[in-house]
């Protein structure tokens, strides 16, 4: 019986993505630009797996299991697998075990670029409206999965058609243990994107290089809206406008404003400041939403696969990839 679902449901996948080329939001005859193949189903699909695992808090078995997982999916797509282990101390004083996962696409090309997301899920609900809440862990769909997801479909067109350049998918540990609205204490940059900190420490004792860092933050979220964020503006101007372009030639221009969006402290700060390579932000801008900037189910329970949309998903994914296609040694 299980068989015969999953049968069905990798038939209904193959129907929905594999037949028909993606040329809908390419019908203008002055648009060159070509939109490249990416099935948004599978991307959901690959962010409901991980949900499937729990909550992804660092120190659990749902964490390290379905950091296992990704990394299985990321050879799966012929990518050179490194899992870089490391313990970090958080804001209160707690330990975590973690593992930053890197799949390196084209492996011996000296020309690369990055793809970032964070794969640890908050383990507090701490911005929900029902304070029932504040102690339980985030399914983090959005904050966390679907950057992955997004990554992990990326990575699987990539083998079917190989880019010219390298491309690095860097999935960092430990970004959300960061400190809440409660917090008595000061703000530090610091308490955040803990996996990453440690990544840009590491790298700058190597050689390692790339031309730009481009990290999927909250790319799944119903409603999302994506602005230039300020440090992205800041580090990496012309990478900022090289995605946004490309998103208006495909006709995604209304989901990526063209306008300023806020200060983000996250994983491409650490990038820019430590390791020194520009890096950018996709991260939704909702100012005139209640809950959060970031969304209204940004650190509460409601961030779960209900409440993700294929439609975000597949125009992040396709303009990534067009952006990566385009991009020559
Ligand atoms: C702060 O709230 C300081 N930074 C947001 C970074 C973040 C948390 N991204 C996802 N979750
Ligand atoms: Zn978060």
């Amino acid at each position: 019986m299980k068989k015969i679902a999953l049968t069905l449901l990798l038939f209904i996948l193959a129907l929905s993505c594999g037949g028909r080329k993606a040329a809908k939001a390419n019908t203008d005859s002055a648009n060159k630009v070509q939109v490249p193949e990416f099935c948004a189903d599978s991307a959901y699909s690959f962010i409901k797996e991980q949900t499937d695992f729990g909550p992804r808090v660092p120190n659990t078995k749902a964490h390290d299991d379905c950091g296992l997982w990704i990394a299985s999916k990321l050879e799966e797509y012929g990518a050179e697998v490194h899992l870089q282990e490391f313990t970090t101390q958080t804001f209160d004083k707690t330990t975590l075990k973690c593992t930053n996962i890197i799949g390196k696409i084209n492996p011996n090309s000296s020309t690369r670029i990055i793809l970032c997301s964070h794969w640890d899920s908050r383990p507090w609900a701490d911005n929900d409206p029902d304070p029932a809440n504040w102690s339980k862990p985030v399914d983090a769909a959005n904050d966390g999965a679907s950057g992955v997801g997004v990554i992990l479909e990326i990575a699987r067109q990539l083998q079917k058609k190989a880019p010219q350049i390298g491309v690095d998918c860097i999935l960092v540990d430990a970004e959300d243990w960061g400190p809440g609205n409660n917090f008595q204490g000061r703000h530090l940059e610091t308490y955040w994107g803990l996996g990453t900190q440690y990544w840009a420490k590491q790298k700058n004792q190597t050689s390692y290089h790339a031309r730009y860092a481009i990290l999927l933050d909250m790319v799944g979220g119903k409603g999302a809206q994506f602005a230039r964020e300020r440090y992205s503006v800041m580090y990496g101007k012309n990478v900022v406008d090289k995605v946004w372009d490309m998103a208006a030639q495909l006709g995604f221009g209304s989901l990526f404003k063209s306008k300023e969006g806020g200060f983000v402290t996250d994983d491409h700060y650490f990038i820019n400041t430590i390791a020194k390579i520009p890096a950018i932000d996709i991260i939704p801008y909702l100012p005139n939403c209640k809950q959060s900037s970031f969304g209204p189910t940004w650190h509460t329970a409601s961030d779960n696969i209900d409440n993700i949309d294929k439609n975000v998903l597949d125009a992040v994914g396709k303009t990534l990839l067009a952006v990566i296609y385009n991009e020559a040694q």
